[in-house]
């Protein structure tokens, strides 16, 4: 699955380079998932928090050493800054008792049905105060960003009411910013049925349509629109009424879909150009035939797939013969994937849905951008493209994918800053 080429940009003059990494290996990661665009013994130039220069050390044209700051990279690989592209990190409360009783043999769905499930993390989120959500959440996107995240999707949800959707998205762009990390934001008020609608899923997506959704949008709260697709979740017709909505409020969708049947909530999302469909598990060709044609990215949950011990594996091969774009993430949440490692995430991808470390690493670069519709400014080291990168203690991409328990991040750059540096006892530099 190639990139779309985006308008060339053109290097910008040396003059006006404020940085340079020398001496490092590059994962550009511009071809999708065809190869990692590798540069070996290579040089990265920044101007104004954008990626100015980039090439082979031996091409690099001439710069004036007294203003520009060099920094010896070591040999190290630099890749774009991880993207993780569906996350639910903000939350009150946890749910192991729920582990518990899944690992004594009751479902994730039996759980949904008797109460507990999302709706029991709706119970704790909604008597949570601004403060408690954040300093819960706070560690969660620390821990990611500490493993080379540098953009992360969050998505509310966990309210179901107008209040706490604004106040799960608040929070959300409190932690944005706590911390250097691109937080884009998604309203999934369509999460689950709030038991005081309970039997009246349509009145309750009135709510959404009618209410939830115009006051996230006044309040420029959200950067898109989610919905779970789903038997315990939202039916077509419900689903679609809230894509409608989103598109009259001129917001991007995205789908939770095909993750425990197949409703063919994909093929509407791609009806409706969707930035990406989420899970898929249960997905058949004609929902990937209508992604591919629509340009929807596939967003692959493998801790979701690991927690819930799901068997069937996403239609990988499917996707692939029609060129649809997979993205990785955590899908980090209290239910399904309490997991905050997208380092565990690309080795997942691998052993458990057979993905090749190409492929992982650009579904955490390329192409989980594309899933949030940045393709043109993040997820590639290319020209013109933010300056956000990692450099990591590996000796070849694969590395990434390949082991989990050591962090080799030594340095993460967002817009051109250097935000952690790993290589003095992982002293913070904000
Ligand atoms: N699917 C998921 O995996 C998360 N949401 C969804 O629609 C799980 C949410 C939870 O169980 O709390
Ligand atoms: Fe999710």
């Amino acid at each position: 699955m190639p990139m779309q080429k985006t308008s060339i940009q053109k290097p910008i003059n040396s003059d006006l380079w404020q940085t340079l990494w020398l001496n490092v290996n590059l994962a550009t990661m511009t071809d999708g998932a065809n190869s990692y665009g590798i540069i070996e013994q290579g040089a990265l130039a920044i101007a104004d928090g954008k990626i100015a220069w980039l090439g082979a050390e031996s091409d690099l044209p001439a710069y004036d050493i007294n203003k520009v700051t060099v920094i010896d990279g070591q040999g190290c690989w630099l890749t774009p800054g991880l993207i993780d592209c569906h996350t639910h990190l903000v939350y009150g409360g946890n749910r192991a008792n729920e582990f518990e009783l899944r690992l004594q043999g009751a479902s994730y769905q039996e759980i949904a049905q008797a109460g507990g499930g999302i709706v029991s993390t709706v119970a704790a989120t909604r008597t949570a105060t601004e403060k408690e959500l954040f300093d819960a959440a706070l560690p969660r996107i620390t821990a990611l960003f500490e493993q080379g995240v540098s953009t992360i999707e969050i998505k509310s949800g966990y309210g179901l009411n107008t209040e706490t959707e604004v106040k799960m998205l608040k929070v959300a762009g409190l932690l944005a910013q706590a911390l250097p990390v691109t937080v884009k934001r998604t309203f999934l008020g369509a999460h689950a049925l709030p038991v005081e609608y309970k039997d009246r899923a349509d009145d309750y997506i009135e709510l959404v349509c009618q209410q939830m959704l115009p006051e996230v949008a006044k309040q420029n709260l959200a950067d898109a629109v989610d919905v779970f697709c789903e038997g315990i979740g939202f039916n077509l017709q419900q689903t679609e009424q809230v894509f409608t909505t989103a598109k009259n409020l001129a917001l991007p969708i995205k789908v939770h879909a095909e993750q425990l049947s197949n409703l063919g909530g994909s093929e509407l999302a791609a009806s409706y150009q969707a930035l990406s469909a989420d899970h898929i598990e249960f997905l058949d060709e004609a929902g990937i035939k209508a992604m591919s044609a629509a340009g929807t990215t596939a967003v692959l949950l493998p801790g979701a797939f690991y927690f819930l011990r799901e068997t069937q594996v996403p239609p990988i091969a499917l996707l692939r013969k029609h060129g649809v774009a997979m993205a990785i993430a955590t899908d980090a949440n209290p239910g399904s994937s309490p997991i905050h490692s997208l380092q565990l995430m690309l080795n997942m991808a691998c052993t458990l849905f057979q993905l090749t470390p190409v492929e992982a690493l650009a579904g955490v670069t390329c192409f989980g951008a594309k899933a949030l519709g940045l393709s043109e400014t993040k997820g590639q080291l290319a020209l013109g493209y933010d300056a956000d990168f990692a450099l990591w203690n590996i000796s070849q991409p694969a590395e990434l994918c390949y082991q989990f328990g050591v962090n080799p991040l030594n340095t993460l750059i967002i817009n051109g800053v250097t935000v952690l540096n790993n290589t003095n006892s992982g002293e913070l530099i904000r």
